[in-house]
């Protein structure tokens, strides 16, 4: 099994980062590589409305950087139901080369585990402890074991002894055995008469039928075979089911197949079992060992629209980046090995995706282009914001004249049908897009709602800023500021709502943000706090 490359964007999605994971994946895809998209987080609404739009689904919510046991490469699990005979088992383990057989029961649910070494042992033991194995042993079992056919199925209790005929035939106790005995039938008379259970007639002889009328009235099993008595007693102890000789699985560590390979493996230094199961729902799904953990890869990602770690799946350093496309300041990643890290200063993601398909030369897909175009168009408040460059301007043109979009008319529907914050609800509007940073060693968060009409701002103001100081109160690492942007739509202004240690030394510096018509996050509102914390 080989693993996509996951395409991800940033924790708490934004339209760009779900729709160039989207675009690149493809990409990917077309050029002969085993991509996927994948998102950290909920989409917001507006992405929804655009995917629905667009009759496409989520990207798979990706939870972890590291690889579950179902994400590698596993052994096949060779089982056996709990009563077929030791001799089968055996078999089983010659013919699939394997030392470990994995029992099930008749639902074929997993129930512990046979090793080679547990059906060996059968042999090499003291005979009263085989005894009681043999006991309990079915008599089909016995039957099959010797290739044979029960002519009468007697009641008498076996005792777990067998016996052969010897000259102290008559000394020996009897009682309940399993008697292996060629075609003297008198030997059979003598056993029957001393309480035996069941005999076992050698090399297909069949008895008269008075032996058989005496079996019946003394309670005695009779099986014919065509082995010989040697061959019988060779194979009879073979017929002890393998559940009598299985650890059961609650003596065992069972692995499940959701579980992490790293804590899999710290698992197995405790023990030294070669192999171990790993099950689904009780039901058996693979066998691992330590060589497996050792041959599986890390999970490969491509990061879009973002490659600041605490912005990044939480544990990323279990898997690998491998790619790196964005329009962000530079943050902390560190690689192993060299990788394609592209960074523009262009409005969105998107645009710079655009640019890498025509770098190779394809053309984006109807699909991929609405795509794009919702992207850069949802990242630049429809080319108003001032990330805005030519080269998104370029895109556009593009857009419309090689692609037949009509970008404002996309742009009107989908601001008119997501972009408003009445009624939503405040948790949602200071959740839905924050951003952390640590500015001058203080912590500032920053989250950023656009809508069609700011003067809905004025009708919640108090209410808000209520919550946001009772959701700071509730933390346990408060922020030195935290600051909610409220942004037109198309990029016509901002206003803000701030809590936190800062706000009277930062007030007049953001009361100027709101007269100076600032509208992004990143190219303005950042740096402005970073000069007035200077
Ligand atoms: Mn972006």
């Amino acid at each position: 099994m080989s693993l996509p490359i996951y395409v991800i964007g940033h924790k708490n999605p934004d339209t760009d980062s779900i729709c160039s994971a989207l675009a690149l994946a493809e990409l990917k895809q077309r050029l002969g590589v085993d991509a996927v998209a994948a998102r950290l987080g909920h989409a917001n609404p507006e992405t929804k409305f655009i995917l629905n739009k667009l009759n496409l689904d989520l990207p798979f919510y990706l939870t972890s950087a590291k690889c579950t046991l179902q994400e590698i490469d596993i052994d096949e699990a060779v089982t056996i139901h709990d009563g077929e005979t030791i001799r089968s088992a055996w078999d089983l383990c010659m013919e699939k080369s394997v030392k470990t057989l994995y029992v099930i029961d008749d639902e074929d649910k997993y129930i512990g585990m046979a090793t080679l070494g547990d059906i060996s042992k059968v042999q090499m033991q003291d005979l009263n402890i085989t005894k009681d194995l043999l006991k309990q042993t079915p008599l089909e079992n016995l039957a099959k074991v010797v290739k044979g056919k029960i002519l009468y199925e007697g009641t008498n209790e076996r005792s777990g002894y067998v016996r052969i005929s010897d000259k102290r035939l008559m000394e020996r106790d009897l009682e309940g055995a399993i008697m292996v005995l060629s075609d003297h039938e008198d030997e059979m008379i003598k056993s029957m008469g001393r309480g035996c259970a069941v005999i076992v007639i050698a090399e297909n002889y069949v008895p008269a039928d008075y032996i058989i009328e005496m079996a019946k009235s003394e309670g005695v099993t009779l099986i014919n075979t065509p082995y010989n008595t040697m061959k019988i007693i060779q194979m009879i102890y073979r017929a002890i089911p393998v559940r009598l000789i299985m650890t059961p699985k609650d003596k065992l560590i069972t692995f499940n197949q959701t579980e992490f390979v790293e804590d899999v493996e710290r698992e197995m230094l405790k023990t030294r079992h070669s192999s171990y199961p790993v099950v689904s729902q009780d039901k058996l799904v693979g066998s691992v060992a330590r060589y497996n953990l050792l041959k599986s890869e890390k999970k490969k990602l491509i990061l879009v629209d973002h490659n600041e770690l605490k912005q990044s799946i939480d544990d990323i350093e279990q898997g690998e980046i491998v790619e790196i496309v964005d329009h962000h300041r530079i943050g902390d990643i560190e690689t192993d090995r060299p990788i394609v890290f592209r960074n523009m200063t262009v409005g969105s993601t998107c645009t710079i995706v655009e640019m890498m398909y025509r770098e190779a030369g394809i053309r984006m897909s109807d699909t991929v282009a609405r795509l794009v175009a919702y992207g850069v168009i949802s990242d630049t408040m429809n080319f108003h914001s001032p990330t805005c460059t030519d080269i998104d301007r370029n895109l556009k043109k593009r857009l419309e004249e090689e692609y037949g979009l009509d970008t404002q008319a996309m742009a009107d529907d989908l601001f008119q049908n997501t972009a408003t914050i009445e009624g939503r609800a405040f948790k949602d509007i200071l959740y839905n897009d924050v951003k952390e940073y640590v500015l001058s060693g203080y912590r500032i968060s920053i989250s950023q709602v656009f809508t069609y009409d700011l003067n809905v701002v004025d009708t919640i103001h108090d209410d808000f800023l209520k919550f946001m100081e009772e959701e700071e109160k509730n933390k346990n690492h408060r922020n030195d500021l935290t600051l909610m942007v409220f942004t037109n739509v198309e990029g016509k202004g901002s206003r803000f709502l701030y809590v936190g240690s800062l706000s009277k030394m930062l007030a007049s510096s953001i009361d100027q943000f709101a007269d100076r018509g600032f509208v992004s996050r990143k190219k303005q509102i950042v740096p402005g706090l970073a000069q007035a914390l200077v």
